[in-house]
């Protein structure tokens, strides 16, 4: 990590996803053993509630929160429903897991965190883009989507898992690195080829002769675009091979997080806090009307203290005449006004005298504070 900043850098955190059996919790526990190697131990959070063993040791692991076979059990799901729903359970505890975190976030290097193994547990449940978007809004969080090399070798399952990943990017938004796993069985050479050289995909493509191939050709063409906003790595969690790659990736998705998301996440922030301030001053608004009706009721019935009120009518008997004035005057206008003003149906002696009594006592209020 750079030191040059002045200021301490948040740890970035590395949200681990990927297709079940990708290798997303073997490449956790390289990267831990490497930051470990290096003496700049990682931050690790454990989110797949089925795992049976976990060959690393997770700061906070949703196993001691949630016994997922518990889960399935009172609530009569299946091994989906399960980890859905403890991932669910653990989410209502996020916001002390984020204290957890913040209390560390100064001597880590990075946040690592794996994820269940299905895919779409994480990046299709409210409780993964909540979990995503509370990480993504205090720390720079970038996406490692591992990828299956020797599975991904037939252009029609490699071009699945990219429209997968596009539609990840896309949903979070975030720095996105493409971690191509397993290169100690085979390299990932020719994905590189086929993101970077359109007519080479072509040409793989038109060997398929499936009904597959005129589909993907066609929806190749949209990938391009999307080949523009990663980086690429292979690794093999395995052997350790790119990992010091992967790092210098990591870098990188972490300046792109500072320089291209975190304003656009702040600038979020503040529309928010606009929103919530307007409706506070909307809600302080109906509460005046609230006490100005309910104080005016009040008052009505009181009227022991109308002696004194007189005293204060006599002074506003002026003003009075001179709003009726006004009013004469809305009469004429309301020839051109196609919206009837509101003199048309003028309050009742009664209502303004009323009015001038919370005026009145709002001043004092006012004078009081
Ligand atoms: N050859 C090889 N196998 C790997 C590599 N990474 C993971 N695996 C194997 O892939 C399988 C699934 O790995 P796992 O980490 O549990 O995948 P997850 O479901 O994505 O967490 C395991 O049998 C791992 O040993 C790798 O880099 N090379
Ligand atoms: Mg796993």
């Amino acid at each position: 990590m750079s030191t040059e900043n002045k200021e301490k850098k948040q740890p970035p955190v590395i949200l681990c996803i990927g297709m079940a059996g990708s290798g997303k919790t073997t490449f956790m526990q390289r990267i831990n053993a490497h930051l470990h190697e290096k003496k700049t131990p990682p931050y690790v959070l454990n989110l797949d509630p089925a795992v049976s063993s976990l060959p690393f040791t997770a700061n906070i692991d949703i196993r001691d929160t949630v016994n997922y076979k518990e889960v399935m059990k009172q609530y009569n799901l299946g091994p989906n429903g399960g980890i859905l729903t403890s991932l669910n359970l653990f989410t209502t505890k996020f916001d002390q897991v984020l204290n957890l975190v913040a209390k560390r976030a100064e001597s880590v290097s990075n946040i690592l965190v794996d994820t269940p193994g299905q895919i779409e547990i994480f990046t299709w449940s409210a409780s993964g883009a909540i979990i995503t978007d509370t990480l993504a809004a205090s720390y720079p969080t970038m996406i490692a989507y591992i990828i299956d090399t020797p599975r991904t070798t037939s252009p029609a399952t490699f071009m699945s898992n990219m429209l997968y990943a596009c539609s990840i990017l896309y949903k979070t938004k975030l720095p996105f690195i493409l971690v191509f796993n397993k290169t100690d069985v085979v390299s990932h050479d020719f994905a590189v080829e086929w993101m970077t050289d359109f007519e080479k995909f072509q040409e793989a493509l038109s060997q398929d002769t499936t009904y597959m191939s005129s589909l993907m050709s066609s929806m190749s063409l949209v990938l391009d675009e999307f080949y523009n906003h990663l980086k690429v790595v292979g690794v093999s969690a395995v052997t350790g091979a790119g990992i010091d790659e992967f790092f210098q990736a990591v870098n990188e998705a972490a300046d792109e997080y500072e320089v291209e998301y975190k304003p656009e996440i702040e600038r979020m922030i503040r529309e928010k806090m606009a929103k919530e301030e307007k409706n506070r001053e909307k809600q302080l608004n109906k509460l005046m009307k609230d006490m100005k009706m309910s104080k005016g009721s009040e008052v009505s019935l009181n009227k022991d203290h109308n002696l004194e009120d007189d005293r204060w009518d006599d002074a506003e008997a002026e003003e009075e005449e001179e709003e009726d004035y006004e009013e004469d005057d809305d009469e004429y206008d309301s020839d051109q006004n196609p919206l009837p003003s509101a003199s048309k149906y003028p309050p009742s002696k009664a209502q303004r005298e009323e009015d001038e009594k919370f005026k009145t006592w709002l001043s004092h209020t006012k004078d009081s504070m």
